[in-house]
């Protein structure tokens, strides 16, 4: 049967067409789909895990348990997930054990743009490379039958264009596979050193087996043969542009990525009289052809960041593109539209706070990271998930007159739960006095609205245990703990000054539901008196899109605003009120 489905759909498909028995991961754009959508077959076992380390990690367990079990996160999240995927490529599996890696080319929303095929190296696990929805479904359900047979988890590596693009697949009924049940093994699976010693050679046997696979596979690694002497070897996306741009050249399109059949790739270069290799990112197969000895040309033809697409293709391979955009919008008058909190955002609050305070903010990722962009432009820095509450106190700890006492942390809820927690916990050990602040809004927003282990509901929407923020950090041992109205904007920078000048560790909590998710309506529209006002500008200031100037006066969208009254607690001539409801 053919379906209409978006990549990550056909990924879950695919899983589930294999009999996974188990779904983990941890949200991230390109990624988050595969798990919602695996959510909806009942019968897999389907988690968010708190991070990838650990969704990893129980799927982990799951796969010991002799069951075929999906791990998902972006590409940055294999960061946080390496010290168990190492290792796992070490002990192999039990069932099959299938990790998905999205990697965002062009940085549409992430914070780097790394290529992670260099972990399937690195780590020395097999690795597959779809192009398109279909493939993303067959090769998510043959990745597990070739993580049984080669005993190694497998890296499924998609890129936001396949996981975000829609195409018809085909699909099929579900595999009947039965459990395999624990088989206890300790020699496999306890990685002590002398046993690691001795699976580093099945390692390197199973890599070698699964490249004489991959250099005689032609489901993995076709080969479309062309009228013209010009060859191109490719892999995901990729694929679709080669062929577009040379219908004519000779194609061996490889998605057995690693390990890389480079026979298979030696004979296809010696049919051909120039090669060459159109890779998204990284000149990662290009190398490996160099090393080889053979004459290729590639990534010295395009640029060495972003996604490619057809126009780079056509120049890469052509000399200049073939295609002019039908609609060219390059030079048409669009405003410019950057990403901004929610109108009535309790986060939005808390960074006009920190603004007017001049304190020094380490952030986070989440939405709040949007306040470091102008007119709030109230964060200092910002590096990847977790990392504020460690920034927070070195920065604390080492920085100047104008940093001490005047540094705070400032993370989300997920954040927190994800990464944030071993900081506050260095924090305590080592006497810092540092201040850590939690936006939190129960919910994991900037990824659209996942649970996290204080939401109160797993990912098919049901009840489930709830954390509390606060608890948890008192149970850490953080002595002062307040929580806070972030709409409260006397009462929130009162418990700032306060922690601050505390000699110990001490935790805010900001907590409001994300307005987005719980559909929040804060109050009727803000009302503005010109009459009154005196234009100091200290509302637009704010940064609310449901506010602008208008004929040197601020105006009110009444359609945007949600009554949060954040831009009435910031006017000091009274001159913009919240109607009472
Ligand atoms: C290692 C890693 N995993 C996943 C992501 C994707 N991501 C960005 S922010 C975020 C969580 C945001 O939630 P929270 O901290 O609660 O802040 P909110 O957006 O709700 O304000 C996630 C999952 C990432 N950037 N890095």
């Amino acid at each position: 049967m053919k379906k209409l489905m978006l990549g990550n759909e056909a990924v879950a498909q695919g899983a589930w067409e294999a009999g996974v028995a188990f779904g983990s991961g941890y949200p991230g754009t390109p990624s988050t789909e595969i798990l919602e959508h695996l959510a909806s077959h009942e019968e897999v076992v389907v988690q968010w895990a708190p991070n990838e380390k650990v969704g990893l990690e129980v799927s982990i367990g799951a796969m010991l348990a002799g069951e075929r079990a999906l791990c998902t996160m972006k590409h940055v999240g294999l960061n946080v997930a390496a010290d168990p995927f190492f290792s796992a490529a070490y002990t192999g599996v039990n069932g099959g054990l299938v990790v998905v890696s999205a990697d965002d080319p062009a940085m549409h929303s992430s914070q780097d743009e790394q290529d992670n095929r260099y972990f399937a190296k690195a780590a020395k696990v097999l690795m597959v490379e779809p192009a398109d929805p279909d493939e993303a479904c067959w090769m998510a359900r043959e990745a597990f039958s070739l993580s049984e047979q080669f005993d190694s988890p497998v890296l499924m590596r998609m890129t936001t264009r396949v996981s975000h693009q829609t195409g018809v697949v085909n699909v099929g009924g579900k595999q009947a596979v039965s459990g395999k049940g624990f088989k206890k093994n300790i020699a496999k699976y306890v990685l002590l050193p002398s046993h690691a010693r001795e699976r580093r050679h099945d390692v390197e046997q199973r890599l070698q087996a699964a490249r004489a696979f991959g250099n005689q596979s032609g489901l993995w690694n076709p080969i479309y043969e062309g009228k013209s002497r010009i060859g191109v070897v490719t892999s995901g996306v990729a694929f679709g542009y080669v062929r577009e741009t040379m219908p004519d050249a000779s194609i061996l399109k490889i998605g057995l990525t690693w390990p890389l059949p480079i026979e298979r790739i030696k004979s296809f270069a010696a049919t051909v009289d120039e090669l060459f290799v159109v890779e998204e990112l990284e000149p990662f197969i290009e190398e490996a052809l160099l090393a080889a000895g053979l004459e290729v040309k590639g990534s010295a033809l395009r640029p060495y960041t972003g996604e490619l697409n057809l126009t780079v293709v056509e120049k890469m391979l052509l000399g200049a593109p073939k295609h002019v955009a039908t609609v060219d919008l390059s030079d048409a008058p669009l405003p410019p539209r950057p990403p901004t909190l929610c109108p009535g955002c309790g986060h939005r609050a808390m960074f006009d706070l920190f603004r007017e305070m001049r304190l020094r903010v380490m952030g986070d990722i989440g939405c709040y990271t949007l306040g470091a962009l102008k007119p709030l432009a109230a964060m200092d820095a910002c590096l990847c998930m977790g990392a504020s509450v460690g920034m927070a106190e070195g920065l604390q700890r080492f920085g100047g007159p104008k940093e001490k006492g005047k540094t705070v942390g400032v993370i989300g809820d997920s954040t927190f739960f994800h990464s944030g927690i071993p900081g506050l916990l260095d924090m305590l050990a080592n006497r810092s006095d540092a201040t850590l602040v939690i936006l939190d809004n129960s919910v994991t927003a900037m990824t659209g609205g996942q649970p996290n282990p204080g939401t109160g509901k797993d990912i098919r929407g049901n009840d489930a245990p709830q954390l509390d923020t606060a608890m948890v950090c008192k149970g850490l041992g953080v002595k002062r703990v307040r929580v806070v109205d972030p709409y409260k904007l006397d009462e929130v920078r009162k418990a700032i000054e306060e922690e601050l000048a505390a000699p110990e560790v001490s935790v805010i909590i900001a907590k409001a539901p994300c307005i987005l998710q719980y559909r929040v309506t804060r109050g009727r529209p803000a009302e503005v008196k010109t009459d009154i006002c005196n234009r100091c500008g200290a509302c637009i200031r704010v940064g609310c899109m449901a506010i602008h100037e208008h004929d040197g006066y601020p105006e009110v969208d009444p359609e945007m605003c949600n009554g949060c009254g954040v831009c009435e607690q910031v006017c000091e001539e009274k001159a913009i009120t919240i109607p009472k409801a």
